[in-house]
This record gives structure tokens, sequence and C-alpha cells, in this order.
């Protein structure tokens, strides 16, 4: 595929008032009849002709202003339907088309998961159902007929509000009309046919408004879809006390299906997710699903205005609406759980997903300038990194600026396809702040590195701190220039207590924040009467990697007395790090890495301290993960080493608090019935992590432990965590345990995948064999994402010693797979793909291997636009 440009935007040629689709549903042969009321764009010249995009489409007929249209006046392919020369008044474009959605196995436009027809249309499905302009910026008012076999489909749901519904005399066919008086852009299009169960409820919204809700699911499920539907009333009440946001329709449908590509789609008045972000029972789901599914279903549904009110322009501003909403979900789920605990959550997500993302070969802007393959956009630094610019842009304003910045959006944009540039100009006009720097953020990819450096003046009071940043060359962008940083700091004095901070230059500091906007900048706090401990970027006020030059003696002191709970938890992951990366350096010199004994007092003060809240202790407890590690060495990474590396660690922490972690664990004990809140999900993470540092020996008393934690489970977090823990200890045990669990839930997909997940991800010799063993099993497919996900995907992702092995037959396995699955879905196959994309920071070895393998792909037979994309990016 060509390259797209962002400098080469031009507005449609054509609009599109008005869409009338007929769907006729059919296992096979679905016919579609799209009535468009089209007008040349008043802003532009329009060219001769009118094109229309599709994809695998087959064309039945195509009429103008109700007549045929002859052969000569019109060109027609799979891929595009142009009107060569179109009226040059405003006109009607009959266009009929026919799928197979049964064959529809990309998961794109039209297709079926499992006894259901679905539609998926962001980023350019639409296409794949009939001839339109398939872009964001052409928006339609849309009314649908759906017909199909009553018993085929007795539900007919599609965006906006019900209008008609009726049998069809003498057939047994039924047909529901559906309008959505907003206009919306083809992406958020949707339609849902099948026999689905319905979970109903109703909201009232702040103007009095009652909304009808409903989530379908398949027959039977509707129990484990309240927790979701009382996720979405949560959402609604936030959406209004938050941000002054109301829902704009009378109905609000939610549908889960077992195949879909991503996690959910925000469609007009018709989300259409993931079941896995749905079905919840404290049988079948973990603590983890539960924040999971309130946390997707809170994003859907704020895309409602952050997305669907106003959309995006064209697809270089996806971070408008993805960005964005990870801000608003992060913040609903900080406000409905711990803010901290929230916080430390993301901040290793954005670590472990999008900071490897920005430091290889895949690295690209927020907000790119050219892309080949649309489909491979929806990445952590769009999403993660997208909403940590909205983070820093409200820590730059202050929060009352930031809300005023918000409203001025809604009010200027209402209704309105736009960019990056006119939402950050709300924010500058409110704040009369020129942002033209900030929105560096926007264009340069690359992690900034920001040095912070330290002078105590006894004698004049002072503490000087010399900050630099640099911000790394990454791929199309050689050289950078400085970003505007904000760095929230503190300075604690020697009882642990925050000093009131003022600045030579700017007088009172009182919000605490400190900002870098050049390559150098020094700062001056005075009346420091003694040498404080500094504390910077506190709630990691800035998505950089910090190298501070503070002693281990100030992390430790920091990890125990830092009134920002987030930075307490910094101080003893950064403290770890560096011990880490001295026991890997000793592992590869063939030594035994010694542990420095502060950093276990460390770990048994934070288990000590009983004031905090079993969420936050349980992070602080939990040690980086590899990926981690792996990215603060940087370079020559062998896997093995840092594998063992943390595994010693953990030992090492596990043997020195044992009794007293025994002692808590058996404490944190649950009693009474499951409930999924956050207090008592902290308890059991508490628990469980305790239990992982129980038994890290991997001796015969751990084996028992993790087998006793599991059998006496009464909900599924526990029994995931005792599987977990005992998924690490070889044995009888492991296996016959692993029975039981596919015993007991071989019947429930979504449970079978943890099972999946947690046996690929085993780090042993014999795991590559484990995994084609499963591909076997019948609840395996490669034809469904979930567990495609479960199982190719916790290999190359979470088993970085077998992924990785020095034989190169993880890379050859998994190239292998992508080979096959390309053909059937290439935006699952892309994805697994990028699991390579740090195969440069590898030691030689490996890396070679490595690339032999992608080499191998790129050579071999037919690959998809999404797959060629990746390949040339990682080999690039
Ligand atoms: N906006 C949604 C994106 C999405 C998607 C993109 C490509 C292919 C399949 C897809 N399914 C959903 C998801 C979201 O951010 O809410
Ligand atoms: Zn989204």
């Amino acid at each position: 595929a060509r390259p797209v440009r962002l400098a080469d935007y031009q507005p449609p040629a054509f609009l599109i008032d008005t869409v009338e689709l007929g769907i006729d549903l059919d296992r096979h042969r679905t016919r579609v009849r799209s009535v468009l009321r089209v007008r040349a764009n008043p802003e532009r010249q329009a060219p001769a002709a009118l094109e229309l995009d599709g994809d695998e489409l087959k064309l039945l007929s195509v009429k103008l202003d109700g007549r045929p249209l002859p052969a000569d006046a019109h060109e027609a392919t799979a891929q595009k339907l142009t009107i060569l020369q179109p009226p040059a008044e405003s006109f009607t474009l009959e266009i009929e088309t026919e799928l197979d959605p049964s064959a529809n196995t990309k998961l794109m436009g039209l297709y079926r998961s499992g006894s259901a027809y679905c539609t998926q249309c962001e980023a350019e499905g639409f296409r794949r159902i009939t001839y339109f302009p398939d872009r964001p910026d052409v928006m339609a008012v849309y009314t649908v007929t759906l017909t199909a076999d009553r018993d085929d489909a007795p539900v007919l749901l599609a965006n906006g509000n019900l209008q008609q519904k009726g049998e069809i005399p003498e057939t047994n066919r039924h047909f529901a009309v559906w309008h959505d008086p907003h206009p919306k852009p083809s992406y958020l299009f949707a339609v849902v046919g099948g026999n689905l169960d319905r979970l109903s409820d109703s909201f009232t919204t702040m103007s009095g408004r009652k909304v009808e809700l409903g989530i379908y699911v398949e027959p039977g499920k509707a129990g484990r879809a309240t927790y979701a539907m009382d996720a979405l009333k949560r959402s609604m009440v936030w959406d209004e006390k938050v941000f002054g946001r109301e829902y704009d329709l009378d109905v609000f449908n939610i549908v889960a299906v077992s195949d879909f590509n991503m996690g959910a789609m925000e469609n007009k008045g018709l989300n259409v997710f993931n079941d896995k972000y749905v079905l919840a029972s404290p049988e079948t789901a973990t603590d983890a699903d539960y924040a999971g599914i309130e946390s997707v279903i809170a994003h859907e549904y704020f895309h409602n205005w952050t997305g669907n009110r106003i959309t995006c322009r064209d697809w270089f501003q996806l971070c408008l609406k993805e960005g964005l909403t990870v801000f608003r979900d992060q913040e609903f789920s900080s406000d409905e759980r711990s803010r901290p605990v929230k916080r430390i959550a993301d901040v290793r997500t954005l670590r472990s997903h999008q900071f490897p993302e920005d430091s290889g070969p895949l690295a690209h802007p927020v907000r790119p300038d050219t892309y080949r393959e649309i489909n491979n956009f929806y990445t952590a630094t769009i999403y993660e990194k997208g909403a940590e610019i909205i983070r820093m842009l409200k820590t730059l304003i202050g929060a009352d600026l930031f809300a005023k910045g918000m409203d001025l959006y809604f009010d200027r944009h209402d209704g309105q396809a736009t960019t990056i540039e006119a939402f950050i100009a709300c924010f500058a006009d409110v704040s009369k702040q020129d942002l033209s720097q900030f929105m560096l953020w926007y264009a340069q990819a690359g992690t900034p590195e920001v040095q912070v450096q330290t002078r105590y003046d006894a004698e004049a009071k002072t503490l000087h701190l010399d900050v630099a940043q640099k911000v790394p060359a990454t791929p199309g962008q050689p050289t950078k220039k400085p970003m505007v940083v904000p760095l929230a700091f503190g300075l604690l004095d020697q009882d642990g207590r925050d000093l009131p901070i003022r600045l030579a230059d700017d007088g009172w500091a009182e919000n605490g924040v400190i900002v870098l906007d050049q390559e150098q900048k020094g700062f001056t706090c005075t009346g420091v009467s003694a040498r404080p401990v500094l504390s910077v970027n506190r709630g990691f006020s800035a998505p950089i990697r910090l190298i501070a030059d503070i002693t281990e003696d100030d992390l430790f002191f920091l990890a125990r007395h830092d009134s920002d709970f987030f930075n307490r938890w910094e101080a003893l992951q950064k403290v770890t790090l560096r011990e880490l990366v001295k026991s890997v350096d000793a592992i590869r010199a063939g030594e035994t890495p010694a542990t420095d004994p502060r950093l276990i007092s460390a770990f048994a003060s934070s288990l000590e301290d009983q004031s905090l809240e079993h969420a936050f202790a349980a992070q602080l407890l939990t040690l980086p993960s590899e990926v981690e590690l792996t990215l603060e060495i940087g370079r020559d990474i062998d896997p093995d080493a840092v594998h063992a590396a943390l595994l010693s660690l953990r030992q090492e922490i596990g043997a020195g608090i044992a009794a007293q972690a025994l002692e808590r664990y058996r404490s944190l004990q649950d009693s009474g019935p499951f409930v999924p809140g956050a207090a008592s999900a902290g308890r059991r993470s508490l628990r469980a992590v305790l239990l992982g540092l129980l038994t890290a020996s991997h001796g015969k008393e751990a084996a028992e432990l993790a087998a006793t934690h599991y059998r006496s489970a009464t909900n599924m977090t526990d029994r995931i965590s005792g599987l977990a823990a005992l998924s690490r200890i070889p044995g009888t045990e492991r296996e016959e345990v692993l029975k039981d669990f596919r015993a007991r839930y071989r019947n429930d997909a979504l449970v079978m995948d943890k099972w999946l997940s947690i046996q690929a991800a085993i780090p042993e010799e014999d795991a590559l064999d484990r995994v084609k063993r499963l591909m076997k099993e019948p609840d395996f497919s490669l034809s469904n994402p979930n567990r495609v996900r479960a199982l190719i995907g916790s290999f190359a992702g979470g088993n970085p010693t077998q992924f990785h092995r020095a034989d190169g037959t993880g890379y050859q396995f998994l190239v292998r797979i992508i080979d096959e699955l390309d053909a059937k879905n290439p935006q699952v196959a892309a994805r697994l793909l990028t699991a390579f994309r740090s195969w440069r920071t590898l030691e030689a070895g490996r890396r070679a291997r490595a690339e032999a393998a992608l080499k191998q792909l790129a050579g071999g037979g037919n690959r998809s636009s999404d797959v060629a994309d990746i390949l040339t990016r990682t080999l690039g």
C-alpha cells in the first residue's frame, strides 16, 4: 500500500447528507441496498468524478436519481466505485452489494460471531459493506432497515433509536427500522442481528430524560452482565458530574460477541464488545477482569462525546479521541477506586508497552504524519502516551483552566470532525498560554530522558536543580527539539515531611511544578535550612525516563516517607532496578548475585506498614517486570540472565520476609461472599503477591501452599492466583491442578483462555512443545482472536526466555503462525508480529536469529498490508 500523508489532507470532494440502508441478513448472501443523498462539497472545487471506497465488494447494481447507471458512466472494482460524471446539483445514488458474512474471517465489516451477525467498521470496515466515502470527515444521518429470518436473528439492532419493527407478511422474516439523528462518520456505523439474551435497565439523565439500557449476550449469560451494567450506569453519572456530559439518545445498547479484533467499539448508541469485557461472575472472572470491564465500559461510553459527538477529521488525529478518552477512563477508575494504585497500574502499562514501542523500530509520534496501514496505529503510543499528554496539559494549566478548556472544546466543536490543533487551541485560549512548543509532544516520537542533578548549599540555604533533557532519535526523526516537561516535585526534611517550596525566580511554587522547556535549565529553591531529599516527577507528571542523582539511601527514605504515594512506589522500584541490573551483570559473568540487605529490609517494612491500603502494599511488593528490567539495561539483552536475576531476587525476598509474609498471608484470607469492589480486590491482590513471594523458592512446601490456595479458592481470582503460582513449580502437582482446572471450566472459553495463557508463559524448556500441544486442543482455534492472544500472544509477549530461546525456535514458531494467520485475520497477525519490536536490543546470537526469522517471513508468499507494514518497519 502507498503511504498516506497528513500533509496531503484535502477536504472531501462530495458530502453525504443522509444514508438509507436496507440490509437483508443472510448467512452467506446478505444484500445491502444503500441510498445516499450526495452533494458536492461547497468548500472544494468538485473534481469530475465521485470515488467511493470499497473492499472485497460485489456490486449488484447502481442507480443515479432512480435510473440504472449505464456501463460507461461508472467504473467498479471490488475496491472502488467511480461515478464518472456526477450531476453538479445534489443527487441520489443507490447501490446494491452482496456479502458473505460467514466467509469474513478478517472480522472487519459484517461478519458472523457465534450465532450472531455483527459489524466492525473502525477504521475502514464500512467499505466492506457498501461503497462509500469511508473517511471520518464525511458525516451523515443514517436510517437502517434490517430484515432477517425470525429464528436466525430474533434480535435486530442498529445505531440510534428504534423507529419501527414488524413482521414481513407471508414470510418467516421480520424487520426493524433504526434512525440515528446524530450525523456520524461511517466508522461509527453498526448493526447486530442474532439470538441474544438481554439484560435491561434504565438511566435518567441530569436533565430528566429516561434512557433504556440493554446489554445483549449469548443466550443464558445475561446474569454475567450485571457488573457491566453497573459500570455503565456509574460511567453515565460520572461523565455528567465531572465533564458535564449527558447522553443524547433514547437507548444505549451494548452487544457482547466472542470474536473481536480489539477490546470494544464505540458505535453510536450500539457499542459492540469483546465478551471478555462484559461477562463476569465471581466464579469465572478475576478482580483484574472486573477492573478491565469497568474501564472498557467507561472508555466506550465516554467516546460518545470524545469521539462520536466530536470526531477526528482524519486518522492522523486518532489520538484526539483515543488519548483523551483513555485519560477520561483513567480518571473515572481513579475516582471509583484508589488514585495512587490506578496511577501505578497505568504507569506500569505505559512502561511495559509504550516505552518499548517508543524506543524501537515501531516508534511513531502520538500524531503520526504518515502511515501505510491505519490498523497498525491503534498503539500504546496513540492511546497511553496520548493520555499522558492530556494529563500534562492539565498539570501545566491547572485543573480549573483544564475544565474550562474542555467545556470550550465541547461547545466549539460539537458535531464536527476536527484536529489536535483545534483541541489544543481551546486550552491556549482559556489559559492565554502559548502551547505551540507543547504540540511537540504530538509530533516527536521517543521517550525524553531527563537528567536531574542537585547541589545543596548549606551556607546559602539553597538547593539548586540542574535539569536537562534529551529526546532520543527515532525512525525518520534523527534530531529533536526540546519539549515542555512539567515536573511535579517536593522536598522532604529529615523526618520525611514536605518542606514549603520557594523558587528563587518564580516565588512560591504552590503547585510544586517546575517546567523544563529548554535543553537545560536551572532552578533554585531558597530557604532550605538542611539538606533535603528530592522527590521529583511526582505522580509521574511527565512520561519520561528520569535519571536523577538520588542516592540509594535517599531512595529507601523516599520509599518510606514520600507523601506522594506514586513516588514512594517509584523509589522502591528504582532502587530494585539498580540492584537487578547489577545482578544481571553478575549472572552473565558467572557469579552469584549479591543483594543489598537494605533492599530486603525495605520490602519487609512495606509489608509491616499496616497503614497502607492493601492494593498499594501489593504494588510495593511487586518487582519490576522483565520488560522494565530489559528497558533499563537497554542493549545486549540476555533474556535468560534477566529472568534469573528476577527469580533470584524474588527468592531472596521471599526467604527474607517468609515468617512475616506467611502470617500476613493467612490474616488476609477472605471470609464471606465475593465482592468485586476495590477494597476486597486489594486484599486479594496483596495475598496473591505474598503467595508469589512465598512460593518463589519453588520447593515442595511452595507447591503445597500454591495448590492449597488453588483448591480452597471460592472465586476465580484466588483460583487463578493459586494456579499462576503453581505454574512456576514443575512437578506432578502442577499438572494435576492444570487438569483439574480444565475439567472444571472446559465449557467456558473465556476461563479456558486463562488456562492457555498461564501455560504459555511457563518459563521452562518445554514451553514451546506445550504451546504446540495446546494448539491441538479442541478449545483452541486460530480463528478466534481471544484464543490466539491467550496462547500465542502470551507465549510471544509473556514468556521472554522461551520466545527468545537462544536456538531461535521460538522465533521460527511465531513466524510460522503469523504466516498462517495472515491469510485469515491480518490485524491479529500483525499485532502478534510486534513481539519482535525490541529485537535489535538483544545479544548478538538472538539478534541474528530474530532477523533471520523476520526476513524469512518477509520473503514468504502473499503478505497482507498489515503484516507487510509491521515487517518493513521492524526490519527497517
Ligand atoms: N475505537 C475502537 C477501535 C477498534 C478497532 C480498530 C481497528 C480494528 C478493530 C477495532 N475494534 C475497535 C476501540 C476503542 O478505542 O475504543
Ligand atoms: Zn477508544
